[in-house]
């Protein structure tokens, strides 16, 4: 086809053996994949990763492990996928690299906003032995400090006295396995692919605290009847822009809805804990594990503490993208010695990775300039990543008696990006994190003193343990890089905490 057609077409099964020479596309027959797993949460994250990885096992060795995608928030998925026959363009992209496939592992899409029934009607069919999902860290209703179910959480309360119509994902979950146990005692694998710590434990506690409150049995088939494995997940896949979908039409001459870009890195680590046949993404450069935990700490408090680290005090410094904010000399000095000298120590030994070349090659995936992932994007919902990326090894570093100079300062920093985000940039930058409303009223209430204000935040026991917010050597150092964040020249406290 030609890519400077007046109109040029929508990406469709139609339009595959018709693409350009340069789009990679299916290399397996679609119309036979019968759906074997659902997934819950079809955002870029999903097609970038997970998606991608059936795709090439369907490409590897041929069998039925089709995937049902289906949304239980916005957006609407029949208006981009469900058009365009499960089919989109793939981009990676690694500064001026590019690379385009069309991905073909999910042969149907269900949009479930507005009730839970479709997405119950997929989640309980017998075809389905799997369901995997990325719901984001807010979906799982549960406790950042503790992991358990938030029972305060609305859509809990409203799930508890309504089961019959979920809205949660532990409701709409336990509804689902309700219905497998009662129609056809079919078993059911259920695996997170969020990036939280244990998130098969944490899976695994939301559903079963909640249908321990059924009181039914439900509990106890679930326990015998479902896995929940946890899973570590890795690709920088930021929000697609209509720059990207553009990108396509101009490059390749058809139009694609549902485009998603990535950088080249990808990593999957799956706990082998399944309830029944498991797709193998192990063929295809998955790795199935007995303990994902090393990997999890590792990903999580070096990349993704660098992400949040960057991403907090690059907006401080009025720095758009992550690879803005790596770029300053400043803020690369102190990420990289944050890791090196305070993270690197609280890990676990990870088969065959060398902590300090990890690190290395952690920045380098941030420095790609083709990754467009916006610093406040990363810093969005930051109270539900920064128990993971940040107070889990300033734990242990405290309880070791080690110094925290270096970590609290990203602490500080995400506090002053809630307080002073959406005062300093407006509209470009305003916040969004379920805490943001505590903590804007903390800072009316103290006047924005540092230490009332930290006092205050701290004093928020579902992201810092009473323990930690107790601790005075971290409260002192929270305190301190604070006041230095909130002042006119935010930079100063990072240079500061290098020459300490
Ligand atoms: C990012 C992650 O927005 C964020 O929180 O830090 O989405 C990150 O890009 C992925 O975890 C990378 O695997």
């Amino acid at each position: 086809m030609s890519a400077a057609s007046a109109s040029p077409e929508t990406l469709g099964p139609a339009l595959l053996g018709r693409l350009p020479a340069s789009v990679q596309q299916p290399a397996y027959d679609r119309a036979a994949l019968a759906p074997g797993m659902a997934h819950v949460g079809v955002g870029a994250f999903h097609r970038c990763h997970q998606a991608e990885y059936t795709d090439d096992l369907l490409s590897l060795r041929f069998d039925r492990w089709g995937v049902v995608g289906i949304n239980i928030r916005p957006p609407s998925l029949a208006d981009t996928l469900g058009r365009q026959g499960g089919l989109y363009t793939r981009l990676i992209r690694e500064n001026s690299r590019i690379e385009a496939r069309v991905i073909g592992s999910i042969v149907k899409v269900v949009d479930s906003q507005a009730s839970a029934v479709p997405a119950l009607d997929v989640l309980s069919s017998p075809d389905i032995e799997l369901v995997t999902m990325t719901v984001t860290e807010k979906g799982y209703c549960h406790i950042p400090s503790s992991g358990e179910l938030d029972l305060d959480h609305p859509d809990i309360v409203h799930d508890l006295v309504s089961p019959e119509t979920p809205r949660s994902v532990p409701g709409i979950l336990a509804k689902a396995l309700e219905l497998r146990r009662t129609t056809h005692g079919q078993p059911l694998t259920l695996l997170s692919c969020d990036n939280i710590p244990a998130n098969g434990v944490i899976l695994a506690n939301v559903v079963q605290a909640f249908a321990k409150r059924r009181g039914n049995g439900l509990a106890d088939w679930i326990s015998a009847n479902a896995a929940f494995p946890s899973a570590m997940v890795d690709r920088i896949a930021p929000a697609v822009t209509q720059a990207d979908l553009d990108s396509v039409e101009q490059r390749f001459g058809y139009r694609d809805a549902a485009v998603v870009v990535g950088e080249p890195f990808r990593q999957w680590v799956i706990e082998q804990k399944f309830a029944g046949r498991m797709p193998r993404w192990d063929l295809v450069g998955a790795s199935f594990v007995d303990d994902v935990t090393p990997y999890e700490h590792l990903k999580m408090r070096v990349l993704n503490g660098a992400q949040t680290t960057l991403a907090t005090l690059g907006v401080l410094a009025g720095l758009e993208h992550t690879f803005d904010a790596i770029a300053d000399p400043l803020l690369a000095d102190f990420v990289r010695r944050m890791l090196v000298e305070e993270t690197l120590p609280t890990l676990m030994p990870v088969p065959g990775v060398s902590p300090l070349a990890y690190v290395e090659q952690s920045l380098g995936r941030l420095r790609n300039t083709a990754i467009r992932h916006r610093n406040h994007q990363i810093a969005t919902d930051g109270s539900q990543k920064i128990v993971q990326r940040l107070l889990n090894p300033i734990r242990d570093r405290l309880s070791r008696g080690e110094s925290i100079a270096l970590l609290s300062v990203p602490v500080a920093g995400w506090m002053a990006y809630l307080i002073q985000a959406s005062a300093r940039f407006g509209k470009r930058w305003p916040v969004s994190d379920p805490c943001a409303g505590k903590v804007a009223d903390i800072a009316d209430a103290t006047g924005h003193d540092a230490k009332a204000l930290a006092a205050g935040i701290l004093a928020i026991d579902t992201i810092f343990d009473p323990g930690l917010a107790a601790n005075e050597r971290f409260r002192a150092a929270v305190t301190s890089a604070l006041d230095g964040l909130l002042s006119n020249d935010p930079m100063a406290t990072v240079r500061h905490s290098l020459q300490q």
